[in-house]
């Protein structure tokens, strides 16, 4: 235990990580009769599998990085039990809930799925498979004693980035040193880490700020350095954070950063936002000069209004408290009024979409072993479900290959009697000989919405 949470611990602020998500199976159909003293030709009594449990993703504000889910990747919930006889269906598999957030998108194959952006915001990624049917489910005029039931449906199963945007209103940007931190500890509870060496901060804080019965979420990032865009420094990491924000605080350090004066700093960090994203450097950007208590404070302020004539300069010194309540005034005046515009693009590294079989209908291919592969979700469920121990599973499942077209298909596409066909995991010996007596059943029907495609050869 001590050893995971060390991790943890060394993991620290994780706003990127790819998860392996697995629901469950679910619980096979039971085939079975009823046997009783004087019941004659009791039927079919089995009951059905229990759906196989899903994975749920909630927002929690209580949550910061995804660095808990990146060292745990793979996430699985519990599988369905299977049916009995009695008419007993399964149990249903436990659903299984994930914390992550707020901000954090879920993308599968590079499409986002969705933005989990409110507290308690549940989402369900990946859904758990249905109980197969017992045979009590296959009961008809025709026949009253079926031999079939169905295995329970595969749960999904897939590769899922998640990704993190800080959601906060305020964001502070500017130079290192330049005291963000110092201001976020000064007005919320967060106790960021403050030193008078750059790049004390080295990941995002967040801090909640109330001032006059509103509050708001201020978010402190590392600090920005001359070419922060192009990744120089931390900068450019977290820059994506601060996209969501409404409003941004910029922090003037009035001894400047090195060489750099502060009225020179001013237009660096300002040309950094612009570069990373031309709408950044749009948003209301408040200029504020930190540090008041220092003796050169008053004329880097005169040098700051000469430069900057449009722009009215807050001063502030963030270790003494003065200025912070005016600053803090035209915060929350200014909150309500900005139009919220989220920045945040899914960013580009997004994994081409592998060729996905069609959801509806199937594809006929042919492999280079002469092997005839059928490929398509519905018709690969349908195996999946199939309990091969039974006879009258095959027939059916004859009769429903018949009945969807894909005896023909495959006949069109050239296959003869004794060729090899593939579907999902399992490989039959084709034939074009009618499907066994029987009426095809109501699922059967069902599938003859299928299209048939061809594809490749
Ligand atoms: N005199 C004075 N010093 C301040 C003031 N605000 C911050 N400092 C000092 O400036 C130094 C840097 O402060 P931080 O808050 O760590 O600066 P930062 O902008 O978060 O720096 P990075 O995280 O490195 O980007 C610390 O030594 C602070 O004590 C202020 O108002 N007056
Ligand atoms: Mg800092």
């Amino acid at each position: 235990m001590t050893k995971i949470q060390d991790h943890r611990v060394a993991a620290g602020f994780i706003d990127t990580a790819r998860i392996y998500l697995k629901a469950g199976l679910g619980g096979n159909g039971a085939c079975s009769f009823r046997r009783e003293k004087y019941i004659p030709y009791g039927g079919p009594d089995g009951g059905h599998g229990g759906r196989g449990g899903s994975i749920w993703f909630e927002a929690s504000a209580n949550i910061t990085t995804l660095a808990e889910i990146a060292c745990h990747p793979h996430i699985t919930a519990s599988d369905g039990s299977p049916g009995k006889g009695n008419r007993k269906d399964g149990a249903y598999g436990e659903d299984k809930t994930l914390y992550v957030p707020c901000g954090t998108l879920v993308k599968r194959d590079g499409v986002m799925l969705v933005d989990l952006k409110v507290h308690g915001q549940r989402f369900m990624v990946a859904k758990g498979g249905r109980g197969g049917r017992g045979n009590t489910a296959f009961k008809t005029r025709f026949n009253t004693a079926p031999k079939i039931s169905e295995n329970g449906e595969p749960g999904e199963d897939f590769e899922a980035r998640l990704e993190l945007s800080v959601l906060a209103d305020v964001g502070f940007v500017g130079l290192p040193n330049a005291g963000k931190s110092t201001l976020l500890a000064a007005i919320s509870a967060a106790r960021p880490k403050i030193a008078d060496y750059p790049f004390t901060t080295l990941n995002p804080n967040i801090g909640i700020v109330t001032h006059k019965g509103k509050s708001f979420a201020a978010a402190d990032i590392p600090g920005l350095i001359e070419g922060a865009h192009d990744g120089k420094g931390l900068g450019v990491m977290f820059l994506k954070h601060i996209l969501r924000t409404k409003i941004l605080i910029h922090l003037v350090d009035p001894r400047g950063y090195g060489d750099l004066k502060p009225e020179k700093a001013v237009r660096v960090i300002e040309k950094e936002l612009k570069d990373y994203h031309p709408l950044l450097a749009k948003k209301t950007i408040i200029l504020v000069l930190n540090k008041a208590d220092l003796p050169e404070a008053g004329k880097v302020l005169e040098t700051l209004e000469k430069k900057f004539k449009k722009r009215d300069i807050f001063v502030i010194s963030a270790a003494t408290g003065k200025g912070v309540t005016k600053l803090l005034d035209r915060v929350i005046k200014l909150l309500p009024l900005v139009k919220t515009e989220d920045l945040y693009q899914a960013s580009a590294d997004a994994t081409p979409a592998a060729i996905k079989p069609p959801a509806q209908g199937f594809r006929i291919t042919l492999d280079s072993e002469g092997v005839y592969i059928a490929s398509g979700i519905k018709i690969e469920k349908l195996i999946a479900m199939t309990n091969f121990t039974q006879t009258d599973s095959w027939d059916r499942l004859h009769r429903v290959f018949r009945t969807i077209g894909l005896d023909k298909a495959l006949k069109k596409a050239g296959a003869m009697p004794g060729d090899m066909v593939r579907v999902g995991a399992r490989e039959f010996q084709w034939t074009d000989a009618a499907p066994p007596q029987g009426r095809p059943t109501k699922f059967a029907y069902k599938y003859r919405k299928f299209d048939v495609e061809f594809g490749g050869n």
